[in-house]
């Protein structure tokens, strides 16, 4: 389980630019802006990492079985795009699933790179790989994988691919996601390839399902973000005064999570008071949606050349193999 795992995501450029790197900063800056916000990247505290982990098995939450079954039913493919004694940097491992899948289908690899913030969660994640696959080599980097770092020096002189899975990609504002990917060839440089999983729009009902599950744990997810705050910087959130609100905003190719305040209400967090709005929301997420097109022409944007996408039957989701 990928407690605190998920790096730091850009909610956008403003935001960053208006929020300092502490999570007090951030609940200030965001909740005394109209109108309010928060980062998604605050979502994965112990107990959201838990939630999100559950979130992945829900019957209405396609995206991560799709993109397994895509990255299983692909795997020889994929292997075809990895250089003889590469090396697999992975961006942000929540889990390392799916790069076992990619390393199980592609022998040639000589070393796997799993890039996170979280330093704890790594060594445990890594020490595992090496049980299970000792002949590659394993070096892991707690870096934020959105900021420049380094590559270990025992890849310098290997070929890489570079490996986005999970939609993550989608957290990011389009012009983030584009200067994403322009960091990611810096650091993997000329001559790497990318593999990206990116959610596809689809019909708005299946969008909508997805975040507005049945069992309700996609609102204790978006919810828990109320109780991190009262945990973390000493807030009186009443998690019963919100409402989880989430729906696919069409123009915006986009999910929308917000939390929506059930009255007029004023709460008090890292020692500041906030008036609430009957019906005001807290903007939580956007979880961008693209088509192949569209995720072509950014990642071309970005400095990349489309190699080929792979996808399910359903056009759900796809996997991208990009070059540099
Ligand atoms: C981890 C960003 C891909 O946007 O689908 C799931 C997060 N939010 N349900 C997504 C999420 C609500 C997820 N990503």
């Amino acid at each position: 389980m990928a407690a605190l795992a998920r790096s730091a995501l850009r909610y956008s450029a403003r935001h960053e630019a208006a929020a300092s790197d502490s999570f007090a900063d951030h609940v200030v800056a965001g909740l005394s802006d109209t109108p309010k916000w928060l980062s998604a990247k605050y979502f994965y505290d112990a107990a959201g990492s838990e939630l999100f982990e559950e979130i992945t098995r829900l019957p209405e939450y396609y995206p991560t079985r799709t993109e397994l079954s895509i990255l299983e039913r692909c795997a020889k493919d994929i292997s075809g795009y990895v250089p003889l004694s590469a090396a697999l940097v992975e961006f942000g491992t929540g889990s390392t699933k799916k790069a076992r899948l990619v390393i199980d289908a592609a022998p040639q690899l000589a070393a796997y790179v799993p890039v996170d913030i979280s330093a704890e969660f790594l060594a445990a994640e890594a020490a595992a790989v090496r049980r299970d696959v000792p002949w590659i080599a394993v070096l892991p980097v707690a870096a934020d994988f959105t900021r420049d770092f380094d590559l270990p020096q025992q890849i310098r002189s290997r070929p890489r691919v570079g490996f986005f899975p999970g939609s993550t990609i989608g957290n990011f504002e389009p012009e983030d996601a584009t200067e994403f990917l322009r960091q990611a060839g810096r650091v993997l440089g000329p001559g790497s390839t990318m593999i990206v999983g990116v959610d596809l729009i689809k019909d708005t009902a299946v969008l909508d399902a997805a975040y507005n599950d049945a069992a309700g744990v996609t609102a204790q997810f978006n919810l828990n973000i109320l109780a991190r705050m009262n945990r973390e910087l000493g807030g009186n959130f009443d998690l019963a005064s919100f409402r989880h609100h989430a729906f696919y905003n069409v123009g915006h190719h986009r999910i929308e999570m917000h939390l929506e305040s059930r009255k007029s209400q004023t709460v008090t967090v890292a020692g500041r008071r906030f008036e609430f709005r009957k019906g005001e929301t807290i903007h939580t997420e956007n979880s961008y949606k693209y088509t192949i097109d569209s995720f072509r022409a950014l990642a071309r944007e970005a400095g990349w050349r489309w190699a080929t996408t792979w996808t399910d039957e359903n056009n759900y989701f796809s996997v991208h193999a990009l070059r540099l």
